[in-house]
């Protein structure tokens, strides 16, 4: 046995013997859907600019329609993305533990809703979601038609460069504030209630399995340590190494579509 099939099946035992499992992941859970991750190069009109300077208050404020153009871009693009393989065994292994009393519990810092298309339920998007708005005034809850583009050009910079007129819409509720993204915005407080709700999950947990995160993000890159502290196994997935992968119980170097289904679904997994 080499020692990543003694790992993989380390994690499947861990996987087996486990009541509680939370699973924690990040943009590489998509990344085999065709989202974008953070950290890849950004795309065309993109290039110029860093999601981080994109991702923030300041930033809208400043430019409302690039920014929020830029969202309705990636809103669109996630719309013509489909669940990949790991999306699915998650759905299928958080199923099949609730019959046996045990539990599956996801936290994600992905904006996208993938993990629900692919049959899951989600505890906790610790940054929000690309299909939620608000008034960046009011603060009221507002609903918004994405609308859709000609086929095959969702993602494209024909779709973007159309798209870049686009201005967010007046709150109907104020009349003065103007509609954003549902998102967490670096400098922004995580909504309280979803990362109570992580820190709790992963405190009671008996696994962690974190997939497709590069943990530099804070506080959620803080939640794989909560933890180990709280004396519960981690599982990290991930083709390469991030500054858990010294810590964690077992390091698996893979993708999500391609070590998900093994893990949780063939024997020893979420089916044991
Ligand atoms: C806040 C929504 C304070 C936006 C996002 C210490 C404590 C607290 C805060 C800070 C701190 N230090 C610094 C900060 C500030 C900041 C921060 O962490 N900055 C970083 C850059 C240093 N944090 C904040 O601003 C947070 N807010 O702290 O507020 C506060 C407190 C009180 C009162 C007021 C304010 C808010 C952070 C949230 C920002 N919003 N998302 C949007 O999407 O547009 S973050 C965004 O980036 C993502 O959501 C995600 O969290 C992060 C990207 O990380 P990953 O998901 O890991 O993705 P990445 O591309 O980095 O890595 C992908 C990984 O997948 C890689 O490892 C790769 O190898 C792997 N992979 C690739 N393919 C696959 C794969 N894995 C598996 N399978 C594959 N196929």
């Amino acid at each position: 046995m080499t020692l990543q099939s003694d790992q993989h099946q380390t994690a499947r035992d861990l996987i087996g013997a486990a009541s509680r499992v939370v699973v924690l992941t990040g943009a590489g859970m998509s990344a085999e859907s065709g989202v974008p991750t953070f950290r890849d190069a950004q795309t065309g009109l993109w290039e110029r600019f860093s999601p981080e300077q994109l991702a923030t208050e300041e930033a809208f404020r400043a430019d409302p329609e690039l920014v929020w153009s830029w969202y309705l871009w990636r809103a669109r693009m996630v719309r013509a993305c489909e669940p990949n393989a790991g999306h699915r065994a998650l759905g299928v292994a958080q199923n099949r533990l609730a019959e046996r009393c045990r539990s599956l519990q996801i936290v994600t810092q992905n904006v996208d809703d993938l993990h629900e298309r692919g049959g899951a339920e989600v505890l906790a998007h610790v940054h929000g979601s690309l299909f939620e708005y608000r008034c960046a005034d009011c603060g009221a809850p507002a609903d918004f038609e994405l609308g859709t583009a000609e086929p095959g050009s969702v993602g494209s910079e024909e779709d973007l460069e159309r798209m870049m007129q686009v201005a967010p819409p007046a709150c109907e509720r104020c009349m003065h504030g103007v509609m954003r993204p549902g998102i967490v915005w670096f400098g922004e407080m995580l909504p309280p209630e979803d990362f109570n709700a992580a820190q709790t999950a992963v405190e009671k947990c008996d696994l962690a399995l974190v997939v497709g995160t590069s943990g530099l993000v804070q506080p959620a890159a803080s939640l794989p340590y909560l933890a180990l502290e709280s004396g519960a196994a981690v599982v990290e997935i991930n083709p390469e190494s991030t500054p858990l992968s010294e810590e964690a119980t077992v390091t698996l170097r893979g993708t999500a579509a391609e070590l998900l289904p093994g893990l949780l679904l063939e024997s020893g997994g979420a089916s044991s």
